[in-house]
């Protein structure tokens, strides 16, 4: 990668939003409010807001332009054939259904694939694909390699499958009837948006197949994986990231998208299929929930964002200036002594709590708690991922047990933040640093059965 001064943004500014940082007592009151979750503050009283890098894009304006050619047709849209034909073209899968997010597809994959009973194996599910995999009845098999769970590496694919799991869990459970299909998350969000090798997914693709299971991928960040391929896997230097997502995609037998992260678009999503039966099977249930085939959920005009940042999204220079950001900001916590993953990711730096708070256990919310104080601290809105979004209760003994990590998610919005933003985050965390040993856990004063981080209050220890 170049360094950051080497290059420029590739883009200028043509329209500014403002935002405005609150007084630190008008902060304690609001997060408050929110029952110390973050996900309830009012954006107003956010100044920068990391939560998430879904839906968050800055739209360029070839997509603002395409939005008035949106054809709002229910039925037989042209928007929705242009995002067909964007989507085959990239994925070589023909056959696609919109869906109104990310999880409006994984509904749509998991009642058409997955039943009561079976075993979904991939590298390491999302949340929304973990719960939908739950509300089926089923269990998410997380097979990640152990080298993705090591905080400090210097790994470069961090988000690969462990083959030798995989090929035990298929020997088990495939032949019985037990396992729908493998999942691949490219890139690897729950461990830090880790990219997953080319190698690896031929592997994993020739494994599944090999068991006579479909492979499928979660493509939601698929565009920034490529890029990682083709900056550290060898072979790639001189391919396309086209080139590099084609190839990609010819391992797998279809995918969902949340097109909400390398969509470029601030809504949408997909599933799309090699097979013409599969996509009919799909319908049954994109008609239902999402909306008639040919809308699922979307406007012409979102469909039409969408097939424009698709494309967007493949170009290099974007795509360095996207991933050199999330670098920077990576590098200004280290230089800080902040405990993070590394490498950085893709789409955010993935800050260690557990390290960062050593003071506060786990199922006191150390996570949480992080989160929390870097808004008190700054006005700096990150995302918790750890206890809350994935712990879980031992059924025989009732005590709570946690995922292997503790993190605290800063997840970089695309074109929107500069590097001084960026550097103030930074700089919030020289303040939380002189103060760490004051920093209290929390307990829960509701959960909800799935997804629980999204409306879980908390009271302070
Ligand atoms: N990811 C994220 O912030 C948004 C929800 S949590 C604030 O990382 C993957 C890999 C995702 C993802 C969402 C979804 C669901 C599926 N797979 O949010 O429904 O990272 O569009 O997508 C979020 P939707």
């Amino acid at each position: 990668m170049r360094p950051r001064d080497a290059y420029a943004e590739p883009y200028r500014i043509k329209m500014v939003e403002p935002v405005r940082q609150i007084s630190p007592e008008a902060r304690r009151l609001a997060v408050e409010r929110a029952g110390y979750n973050l996900f309830n503050l009012s954006s107003d009283d956010v100044y920068i807001d990391l939560l998430t890098d879904s839906g968050t894009a800055a739209m360029s304006d070839a997509q603002w332009s395409a939005l008035m050619r949106g054809d709002e047709a229910y039925a037989g849209s042209r928007s929705f054939a242009r995002l067909r034909r964007v989507v085959a073209d990239i994925t070589g899968y023909e056959h696609v259904a919109p869906a109104h997010q990310g999880r409006g597809a994984e509904h749509v994959l998991m009642m058409t694939l997955v039943r009561p009973g079976q075993r979904v194996p991939g590298n390491m599910h999302f949340d929304t694909t973990t719960g939908h995999i739950v509300l089926r009845g089923a269990e998410p098999v997380n097979l990640l390699r152990k080298q993705g769970y090591e905080v400090k590496s210097e790994e470069a694919f961090k988000g690969d499958v462990d083959l030798k799991a995989l090929r035990t869990e298929l020997e088990e459970n495939a032949a019985a009837g037990r396992t729908p299909f493998v999942l691949m998350t490219v890139t690897c969000n729950s461990n830090g948006g880790q990219p997953v090798s080319m190698a690896n997914i031929r592997q994993a693709s020739e494994l599944a197949h090999a068991y006579g299971v479909p492979f499928i991928f979660d493509c939601a960040r698929y565009a920034e994986n490529a890029y990682f391929i083709k900056m550290r896997e060898p072979g790639y230097s001189q391919k396309s990231i086209k080139e590099i997502a084609s190839e990609m995609f010819s391992y797998g037998d279809g995918c969902v998208m949340s097109a909400k992260k390398d969509g470029l678009a601030n809504m949408g999503g997909f599933v799309a299929f090699r097979d013409e039966a599969l996509y009919h099977r799909a319908l049954e249930w994109v008609i239902p929930f999402e909306g008639f085939a040919t809308y699922g959920g979307l406007s012409g005009r979102d469909m039409e964002a969408l097939a424009v940042g698709l494309e967007e999204a493949l170009d290099e220079a974007y795509l360095e200036e996207r991933i050199g950001q999330v670098a920077y900001l990576a590098d200004l916590l280290v230089d800080a002594g902040v405990p993070i993953i590394t490498p950085a990711g893709g789409h955010g730096v993935y800050v260690d709590a557990a390290a960062f708070l050593p003071h506060i256990p786990q199922k006191e919310f150390t996570a949480q708690a992080l989160a929390v104080e870097l808004y008190l601290e700054a006005g700096v809105r990150g995302v918790e991922l750890g206890m809350c979004a994935f712990g879980t209760t031992d059924p025989n003994s009732g005590e709570p047990i946690g995922p292997a990590l503790e993190l605290v998610r800063l997840a970089v919005p695309r074109r929107v933040y500069t590097d001084r933003h960026m550097a103030f985050v930074a700089r919030a965390f020289e303040g939380l640093a002189a103060r760490r040993d004051s920093i209290r856990g929390f307990r829960l004063t509701y959960e909800a059965p799935v997804l629980r981080h999204f409306t879980a209050r908390f009271e302070r220890i």
